[in-house]
């Protein structure tokens, strides 16, 4: 069964600190050790300077970057950008990743395992981040982390669905097109990865991960702290495949809705609200659910309990409709078969309700996460139609509720770390905005 990719692991390691050794294992520094990273030998870049004379300080609020996005939730999977780093300037295909923080490239350090790339390798500048720096820092859990080379940062990240990269955090240029139509080269932290486990290399035809969750090495926080945009991302994915990607101002502020983020879960784009189930407008029974926005995931995973009620909701709502369940089709684990083939989630839209998450904030005003059919379930390569929600129990995930990039299709979400607030609002993701005045 293909279900697309699984957000991070860290989730996990928040909500249970006994899998904390998850997150920095020492699976595979074990047998070779750690080797002293020596970018001298691998690097045919030219140096980069540390004293970076490519920031201009003079880009303030108001201005922003926007990348078009390729990719859908299924049958790709997955959604990337692409980014041009290095001196000189190379592009490199990036998987979008709110769920993470750090940005990494499969990097000819040289490599122990990589996958295929699209471009050659990455080949590492010896802009090396120190050891107790800062950005190192936020990448390990806990303060006393290991420093035995003092010169170098390294790391090992892993996926909740078993991908991970072992690397060296380093610094290094990005050319990005900013939309008041200047270009700039950022000096900034990225990872080299020279050991990454892929479960199904095949199945992640990728450069790189682009890191833009909540921490410190993300790429809207490292802009932020060069003051070249507020700390903003924001994305636009379209149910038709591909959208856009943004980082600081480029909304509207006003036409979303807005709900705060947690500061319990700092990590992650979680919701301090919980959120009640509503199915086609009415109450379902299921409240009290704690709910993580997370590009890294294609799919929406609902806690055991809530996974349940809605089954049994969809079972009863498909009756005397005409669709059957199909249990021949492997895509996902529940799947209907029309008449005749569907052809698009258009076709199949009469036959579902909305389902939406209502969140309570301050107890009292309620933000509305409204999912359309097209936000649950996808047409499979056979023509049926499968549910998108999955049972995150299954996968190890507790109580938590994973919003994956299925859910958030047609909608401008906008992450507001500054102002630490989640905001949304139905959006035409097929136009990527690219004028100076962008205003979604
Ligand atoms: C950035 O702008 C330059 C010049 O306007 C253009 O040639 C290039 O394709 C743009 N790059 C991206 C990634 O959009
Ligand atoms: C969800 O997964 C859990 C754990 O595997 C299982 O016990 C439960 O029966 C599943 N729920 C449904 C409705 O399949
Ligand atoms: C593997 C994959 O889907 N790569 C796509 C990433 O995005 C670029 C454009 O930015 C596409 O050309 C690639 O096909």
């Amino acid at each position: 069964m293909k279900s697309g990719k699984l957000g991070i692991l860290v989730l996990l390691v928040l909500f249970s600190s006994s899998t904390c050794s998850a997150w920095f294992g020492s699976k595979h520094k074990s047998s070779s050790g750690r080797s002293s990273f020596r970018p001298d030998e691998a690097s045919s870049s030219s140096s980069s300077s540390s004293s970076s004379p490519y920031i201009l300080n003079r880009f303030r609020a108001g201005s922003s970057v926007v990348f078009p996005v390729h990719g859908n939730v299924y049958p790709v999977g997955f959604y990337n950008v692409t980014l041009n780093i290095g001196q000189p300037p190379r592009p490199y295909f990036l998987d979008i990743d709110t769920g993470s923080d750090l940005t990494w490239l499969q990097c000819d350090a040289p490599c122990s395992r990589c996958s295929q790339t699209p471009h050659p390798l990455y080949r590492p500048s010896n802009d090396l981040v120190p050891c107790r720096h800062a950005l190192c820092a936020s990448l390990h859990l806990s303060d006393n982390y290991d420093c035995e080379v003092p010169h170098q940062c390294d790391y090992e990240v892993q996926y909740a669905d078993h991908y991970s990269s072992l690397g060296v955090l380093l610094h290094d240029v990005y050319t990005l097109n900013f939309t008041n139509g200047v270009q700039l080269k950022v000096r900034m932290a990225l990872g080299c990865g020279y050991d990454q486990i892929f479960p199904d290399p095949s199945h992640h035809p990728l450069d790189g991960m682009l890191g833009l969750g909540r921490g410190k090495t993300s790429l809207t926080s490292q802009l932020n702290s060069q003051g070249l945009v507020r700390n903003v991302i924001g994305h636009c994915l379209s149910a038709q495949g591909g959208g856009y990607i943004f980082f600081g101002d480029v909304y509207d502020s006003f036409r979303l809705t807005w709900t705060p983020m947690s500061s319990r879960d700092y990590k992650h784009y979680s919701v301090a609200g919980a959120a009640e189930l509503l199915f086609g407008g009415k109450k379902s029974g299921v409240g009290n659910l704690h709910a993580v926005f997370d590009t890294g995931s294609s799919y929406t995973y609902f806690n055991s309990y809530a996974y349940q009620v809605l089954i049994s909701w969809l079972k009863k709502e498909s009756g005397g409709k005409p669709l059957k369940e199909a249990h021949d089709d492997q895509t996902l684990p529940l799947c209907w078969r029309g008449r005749r083939p569907f052809r698009s989630i258009y076709e199949v839209r009469k036959y579902f309700k909305p389902i939406v998450l209502s969140f309570t904030s301050n107890g009292r005003s309620k933000a509305q996460f409204e999912m359309l059919p097209e936000a649950y379930l996808i047409v499979s390569n056979m023509g049926n139609v499968c549910l998108g929600i999955l049972n995150g129990s299954e996968v190890g995930m507790g109580d938590l509720n994973l919003i994956g990039d299925i859910s958030m299709l047609n909608k401008v979400m906008v992450f507001d770390n500054d102002k630490q607030l989640i905001g949304w609002a139905p959006a035409d993701c097929d136009q990527v905005p690219k004028s100076r005045d962008v205003s979604i």
